[in-house]
């Protein structure tokens, strides 16, 4: 089926249904959540009723994006009931609830201000959800708990499945996936210009292109990987022409290091191993290494590309993260297009595209699977490359110029973190982060206040 006529049957069902639930996938990354939330802001100018929920919580580095606050970690119940307190404008310090005989008082108790009646609504239970949107998610178990807790829903309910991920299963009514799209915000932009011109109203505002791009951005890794198509900069192009904030985002996800994922950074680059021959480099992050440095899984986000970039003799790059749940992920990049990443990855049940995926392991021993993944790489490797069988004197010169410079980064970050380490204190740092735009005029503050927490690595 053409691309148009998907587009027109996702609007057709669209205008059909009043209650839709959106799914963004896991891990969560930039383009689940600029995809979901854009989705969100869009179905609401249409008047829907729309709620966006994630099985994991939202990295501190995409907070500032525009609505996460309206991402919801559960599901409700048919049967709850459900009072929804308006926070944008005044903070919740405390909730307490006590039962006296014949009622039930709910305490909420504001930072600062007053809550009135208006911020306060009402809503019942999820029964009557009719449409699901799940987007950037390649297979339904990668929604975990809101699928493993509620298969039947997906059976129950229509779902547009929107994605561009090789592995996509199309388990949708309807699967608008393009495996050319370099990320599922790309494939959000025309359909929801077509939607402009179906119902006649403006749907792509600032904080619409600003959620979109973010998925462009961090999906071709600031249009770094190899799946930065002509569209995609075409893509980014136009959306910058709708308002989308693109120094904000790359402000935020790629200028800000935290000491702690630095620390973490180098952790990974000490534990590198490489295999020249079969042109393999691999690190591990443990639970260990996350209490050590303070940091949190999420912050693993980027290590991987950084790898990339800073292992270019190497084909296969890959990232074990031991995670706090008992399971292993690992994350896979490729450097050749004629080593498919995706491939690799479903050797151990998880997918994704030609040169980036990544798999998850439930339940087991870290060091032993370690092995056993290595092995299997190795194995992929070989049967690649065996053809080419290099003389052993080739090989030998080869040695002189590592695929990696370990010690040049762990330098680099010693560095780093020796000028962070003389910054101000957290609390200072705290309170001089950048302001979002709106405020900047009110608060007198210049645009280019940031925090000194800037960092950049250099080849
Ligand atoms: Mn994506």
């Amino acid at each position: 089926m053409k691309f148009s006529d998907i587009q027109k049957n996702i609007i057709d069902l669209v205008k059909r249904s009043e209650k839709i639930l959106i799914l963004p996938s896991t891990p969560v990354d930039g383009d689940a959540i600029g995809s979901s939330l854009a989705t969100y802001l869009v179905l609401k100018k249409l008047k829907k009723s729309v709620t966006v929920v994630c099985a994991e919580d939202i990295p501190d580095v995409l907070e500032f994006l525009p609505e996460t606050q309206v991402i919801g970690d559960k599901l409700v119940s048919s049967k709850d009931f459900i009072v929804t307190i308006d926070t944008r404008k005044i903070k919740v310090d405390e909730i307490k609830s006590n039962i006296e005989e014949n009622k039930v008082n709910i305490i909420i108790t504001p930072k600062e201000g007053r809550f009135t009646e208006k911020d306060i609504t009402f809503n019942e239970g999820m029964d009557e959800y009719d449409l699901i949107i799940t987007v950037d998610t390649a297979e339904l178990p990668q929604l975990r708990k809101i699928y493993e807790d509620n298969p039947q829903m997906f059976h129950e309910i229509p779902v547009i499945n929107i994605d561009h991920h090789v592995s996509n299963e199309h388990y949708g009514k309807i699967n608008y996936v393009d495996i050319m799209s370099a990320s599922t915000t790309e494939l959000l932009l025309p359909l929801f210009e077509k939607m402009e011109e179906k119902f006649e109203i403006e749907l792509v505002d600032e904080d619409v292109a600003t959620l979109l791009l973010a998925g462009i951005i961090t999906d071709t890794g600031s249009f770094q990987n190899s799946n930065t198509t002509p569209k995609a900069f075409a893509h980014a192009a136009q959306l910058i022409a709708y308002g989308a904030r693109q120094q904000e985002i790359i402000q935020h996800i790629y200028k800000t290091k935290q000491l702690s994922q630095l620390k973490l950074w180098g952790r990974v680059l000490s534990k590198i191993q490489t295999d020249e021959k079969y042109k393999i480099v691999w690190s591990s992050v443990s639970q260990e290494d996350f209490r050590d440095t303070q940091s949190r899984e999420e912050e693993t986000g980027d290590i991987i590309d950084e790898l990339m970039t800073n292992a270019p003799g190497a084909e296969v790059i890959l990232l074990l993260k031991e995670r706090a749940d008992n399971t292993i992920s690992g994350s896979v990049r490729t450097t050749n297009p004629a080593a498919d990443a995706s491939a690799i990855a479903e050797m151990f049940g998880g997918g994704g595209h030609g040169q980036a995926a990544g798999f998850r392991i439930v339940d087991g021993n870290f060091r032993q699977h370690e092995a056993e993944i290595i092995d299997k790489i190795r194995q992929y490797q070989s049967e690649r490359l065996g053809v080419v069988e290099e003389p052993q004197e080739q090989e030998e010169t080869k040695k002189e110029t590592p695929i990696i410079d370990v010690q040049k980064l762990l330098n680099q970050v010693k560095e780093a973190e020796k000028a962070q380490e003389a910054m101000p204190s957290k609390e200072d740092v705290e309170k001089f982060k950048p302001i979002p735009p709106k405020h900047r005029e009110s608060k007198g503050t210049t645009a280019g206040t940031t925090p000194g927490v800037t960092y950049k690595f250099e080849d």
